[in-house]
């Protein structure tokens, strides 16, 4: 895991290092598409985010924290514009919904799970079986109704079940009917023509579209088919406890146009929660590929600081301020190797060095605890430095006065070092070093 974040992180910068930073933007939207396409969301929406993800975060500015902000707001953004979560009650009881959605993908579950959640708030609800395909679809109904101790009806034709529902409301007062329809494979007309039936006879307040989570791109297709037959007016993705990265939300809240409703998160009737936009967003962008493009974002503008140093490397300015920002750097990149390969011209290098975590070693704690022991003039001037204060600083850092001397010796050394280096023909020498010591080592 570490050593493939690393790897990313470093042909990232290889790839960056030549181009300014809008170039370099646009090379990581580039990445974003594609992670977004592996995640599901839906081409059409997939160009449309880029779009303004690019437009948000030059407005902003292009950084990391801006390029991550400027995704995160448009992705709740996509997911947010079809407004109303949750259950929406009608004016006047019964509120009707009718359950609609492909063979398997969670319909007759899900009637359940939203009965339950009603009835944890008071209200008396009454189940349809619909599905009229299949004898067991109608007894798989019948028993979750048992099971969540709510009421169930259903008749010889899907419409017959629908009108018997209705009376039995009127009559005892049901707040809630939920209707539970029969599924097929791949949209067909008999099925189409089926729940437009049904619609006309029961008039539901709701058409509530059921969307496994775990369907891919087609199911945006899908769902839009149903869209222009029945016109639906919430969704629900079922399977979110899988692997699915949540991407196929995106397109359906963007591109139907329907608010999505609720989350299925398991068999359980009880598995079912608010849909709430954050949740995918985080998913999405906690899924790896995401996340590490915000790193490469962050890789630029390290670029640039980087030239910065080498810059004042070959004007031998170099002082512990870089220093340490050199060292924050390397925690960032989390090894040796990475801070190599950041210097120009020294790309091969890095696979010259063996994995030297330096961040974790003791010896980094201890340069950075000095460091940060001397004061600002100090960090900016080494030359300051009398004995004396040698010995304030190794107070500060709870070292020993030997151990700073060494320190400052390195110090010095290796900003010679790495003046010679910076100029010409300097890589070739500091590699056939590297290559040296390491030879020592073996
Ligand atoms: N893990 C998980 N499984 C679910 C979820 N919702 C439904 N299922 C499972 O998916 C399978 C199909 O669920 P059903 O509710 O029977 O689907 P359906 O749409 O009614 O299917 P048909 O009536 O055949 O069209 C069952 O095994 C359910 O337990 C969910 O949110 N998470
Ligand atoms: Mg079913």
């Amino acid at each position: 895991m570490f050593t493939k974040i690393t790897e990313s992180l470093k042909s990232a910068i290889k790839h960056l290092r030549h181009f300014d930073d809008e170039a370099s933007l646009k090379r990581v939207l580039e990445d974003l598409r594609k992670a977004l396409l592996k995640s599901d969301v839906y081409h059409k929406v997939v160009k449309e985010l880029i779009a303004k993800v690019e437009i948000r975060t030059k407005e902003l500015g292009i950084g990391k924290e801006h390029f991550t902000k400027a995704l995160e707001e448009t992705l709740y953004e996509t997911l947010a514009i079809a407004g109303t979560q949750g259950f929406v009650f009608a004016s006047k009881p019964p509120t009707v919904v009718l359950m609609a959605g492909l063979q398997g993908s969670g319909k007759t579950t899900t009637t359940a799970k939203i009965a339950r959640y009603l009835k944890e708030r008071g209200k008396k609800v009454l189940l349809v079986g619909a599905d009229l395909q299949r004898l067991a679809a109608v007894e798989q109904l019948r028993q979750l109704a048992a099971q969540i101790d709510v009421e169930f009806i259903s008749a010889e034709t899907p419409v017959e079940a629908g009108i018997a529902a209705l009376k039995l409301a009127a009559d005892r007062l049901f707040d809630v009917v939920i209707i539970d329809t029969a599924g097929r494979l791949a949209i067909d007309e008999a099925l189409m023509q089926e729940l437009d039936t049904v619609k006309a006879a029961t008039k539901p307040h709701e058409v509530f579209y059921v969307a496994d989570s775990m369907t891919g791109q087609d199911a945006i297709k899908t769902a839009e088919s149903f869209h222009a037959k029945i016109a639906l007016t919430g969704v629900i993705l079922t399977k979110f406890d899988g692997d699915s990265t949540g991407g196929i939300a995106i397109g359906l809240a963007s591109q139907l146009g329907v608010p999505l409703r609720f989350v299925g998160t398991g068999e359980k009737v009880g598995d079912l929660e608010l849909f709430l936009p954050d949740r995918i967003v985080t998913r999405l962008l906690g899924g790896g590929d995401i996340a590490s493009l915000a790193e490469k974002v962050s890789s630029v503008i390290d670029e640039k600081k980087a030239k910065e140093i080498t810059k004042k490397i070959k004007k031998g300015s170099f002082n512990f301020n870089d220093f340490l920002a050199q060292v924050e750097q390397m925690g960032k990149l989390g090894n040796m190797k990475s801070l190599i390969s950041l210097i120009p011209g020294a790309g091969n290098l890095a696979d010259k060095l063996g994995d030297m975590d330096l961040e974790h070693s003791g010896e980094m704690r201890h340069i950075r605890a000095m460091i940060q022991s001397m004061t600002p003039k100090e960090r900016e001037d080494p030359d300051l430095i009398t004995p004396s204060r040698k010995s304030r600083i190794a107070n500060g850092a709870g070292l020993k006065i030997d151990e700073v001397n060494r320190f400052f010796k390195q110090f010095r050394n290796g900003a010679k070092m790495a003046k010679q280096f910076a100029g010409k023909g300097g890589m070739e020498r500091f590699g056939a070093l590297l290559s040296q010591q390491n030879r020592v080592r073996a």
